[in-house]
C-alpha cells in the first residue's frame, strides 16, 4: 500500500514534517517515506486527500484496569478534602483495591474495554497498563491477565507493568516489611514467571513507599531481568528519581517536585520524564514539573493520561496534550512528541513512535492542516482513520 497526498508529521526530529508526502507500507512496516515525487513506483496508490498523518498515539502510563468508581471522592475533594486526607482515611487507592478484589475478572475486562475504546477513538495504537489495585497475588495477576487480554479484543498493543508497591494493603497495615517481602519474593517472581509484566513500577511518595523500600522492589526486579520505572516526586521531593536513575529506569513519572539534581541524574541515565497533567489538573496542584530544566538538560519528555479512578479519570490523549501545553507550557510539538516518539522510548520500544523506514506501520490520519492543530482544541476529535501493522483498523481512507 502506498499512501499518497498527505502531510506527514514523521516525528523524527521535532514534527519532521514532509509536505505532499507518500508512505509505502509492506509487511506491517513502513518501507519508505518521503516526498510523493520521489515515491517508488509500481504500487497501488491510496489518496489521503491532503490530510495529516502521524504515528499512532502511545499512552505510556495508565491504570486502566480497575473495579468500582471513585466519583464520590471527586465530590469530597470539591468540598475541600485533600487527596492525601482521603487516602489516610482508608479511601483513595485502598477503596479501588476493595472494589477490584471483589470484581469478577470478566467484569474487570468489560469495564476496561470501555475505557480503552475512548482512547482508541483518538488514534491510540499502543498502551501501557499497570496493576496495583489488587495488591494480593491473585488479584494482581488477574489485573495483568486482563490487561494482556485486551489486545485480543481490540487492535492495540498492550505493555504491562507490575505495580505491587502502589499502596500498603489493609491486611499489612501493621507490617510493611511483610508486604514488601510478599511483593519481592512471591508476587513479582510469579508475575515474571508467567510473563505477565514488561516492567516493574512503584509509587515512591510519603503516602506510599519510601526510597529505601522502592530500592528493595527495584533490586528484586533487576534480579529477574525486568526494567523499572517510578511514580516519583508527585506530591513532594523524596529523591526517588535519583534511585530510578541509578537503576537505569525507563521513565520517572509525574516529577512535579523534581529538583536540578534529579534532572541531572535522569539526563545521565537516559531516563524519560513522563508528565501527567491530568493528575495535576484533578488534584489542583500548584507546582508544575521543571519543564525548562528538563529541556535544558536534553531529557526526553513524554506525556500520558495516567487514566485512573482517583487522581486522573482522563480518557483522552488529545485532552492530555492540550493540558500539557496549557498547564505545563509544553509546545504543541513537544506534546505530540510526548505521545509518539518519546512515549515509545518511555516504554523501551524502538520500533514505533516515528514514521520512518523499518518502523511498525502504526499510523493515525487526521482531518487537520497542521500537526499543531491536535493540541489546540478541547473536546474535538479530528481522527479519520487508524492503520495498525499496515492494516486499516478504524475509519476509511
Ligand atoms: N499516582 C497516581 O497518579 C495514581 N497512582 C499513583 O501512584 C493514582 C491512583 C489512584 O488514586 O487510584
Ligand atoms: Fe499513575
Amino acid at each position: 500500500m502506498l499512501l499518497t497526498n498527505l502531510n506527514a508529521a514523521t516525528m523524527r526530529d521535532g514534527y519532521g514534517l514532509i509536505a505532499d508526502a507518500a508512505v509505502l507500507i509492506a509487511d506491517g512496516r513502513i518501507a519508505w517515506v518521503g516526498p510523493r515525487a520521489g515515491a517508488p513506483g509500481g504500487h497501488e496508490a491510496v489518496d489521503c486527500g491532503g490530510r495529516l498523518l502521524t504515528p499512532g498515539l502511545i499512552d505510556c502510563h495508565t491504570h486502566l484496569v480497575y473495579g468500582g468508581s471513585r466519583a464520590h471522592e471527586f465530590e469530597q475533594r470539591l468540598t475541600g478534602v485533600s487527596y492525601a486526607e482521603i487516602a489516610k482515611a482508608g479511601g483513595g487507592i485502598a477503596s479501588t483495591v476493595r472494589a477490584t478484589r471483589a470484581a469478577a475478572e470478566a467484569d474487570l475486562a468489560a469495564s476496561a474495554l470501555k475505557r480503552l475504546d475512548s482512547l482508541l477513538a483518538e488514534g491510540v495504537t499502543t498502551i501501557e497498563i499497570k496493576s496495583g489495585y489488587g495488591l494480593d497475588r491473585e488479584t494482581e495477576i488477574s489485573m495483568l491477565r486482563v490487561a494482556r487480554e485486551l489486545a485480543q479484543w481490540r487492535p492495540v498493543d498492550v505493555v504491562t507493568s507490575y505495580l505491587g508497591a502502589h499502596a500498603l494493603p489493609p491486611e499489612f497495615k501493621e507490617n510493611r516489611e511483610a508486604y514488601l517481602a510478599l511483593v519481592c519474593t512471591e508476587v513479582l517472581p510469579a508475575v515474571a514467571e508467567q510473563g505477565l509484566a514488561d516492567a516493574v513500577d512503584a509509587f515512591c511518595e510519603g503516602i506510599a513507599f519510601s526510597v529505601a523500600e522502592t530500592r528493595r522492589v527495584f533490586e528484586a526486579a533487576k534480579a529477574l531481568g525486568l526494567p523499572v520505572k517510578l511514580h516519583a516526586e508527585q506530591l513532594s521531593n523524596l529523591g526517588g528519581t535519583k534511585l530510578a536513575a541509578e537503576f537505569g529506569a525507563l521513565s520517572v513519572d509525574h516529577v512535579e517536585y523534581l529538583d536540578q539534581e534529579g534532572v541531572d541524574a535522569i539526563a545521565a541515565s537516559g531516563t524519560v520524564a513522563v508528565l501527567l497533567p491530568g493528575a495535576f489538573y484533578y488534584l489542583k496542584e500548584k507546582q508544575a514539573p521543571p519543564v525548562a530544566a528538563l529541556r535544558k538538560a536534553g531529557v526526553p519528555i513524554a506525556i500520558a493520561s495516567d487514566l485512573n479512578p482517583g487522581s486522573s479519570p482522563v480518557h483522552s490523549l488529545l485532552v492530555t496534550m492540550n493540558m500539557a501545553c496549557v498547564l505545563f507550557g509544553l509546545t504543541p510539538e513537544e506534546a505530540l512528541s510526548g505521545v509518539t516518539r518519546n512515549a515509545a522510548r518511555a516504554l523501551g520500544l524502538e520500533d514505533r513512535g516515528m514514521i520512518a523506514a523499518g518502523q511498525k506501520a502504526d499510523l493515525a490520519l487526521w482531518d487537520a492542516e497542521r500537526p499543531g492543530d491536535l493540541a489546540y482544541p478541547l473536546g474535538f476529535n479530528p481522527l479519520v482513520a487508524v492503520i495498525r501493522n499496515g492494516e486499516v483498523v478504524r475509519g476509511i481512507i
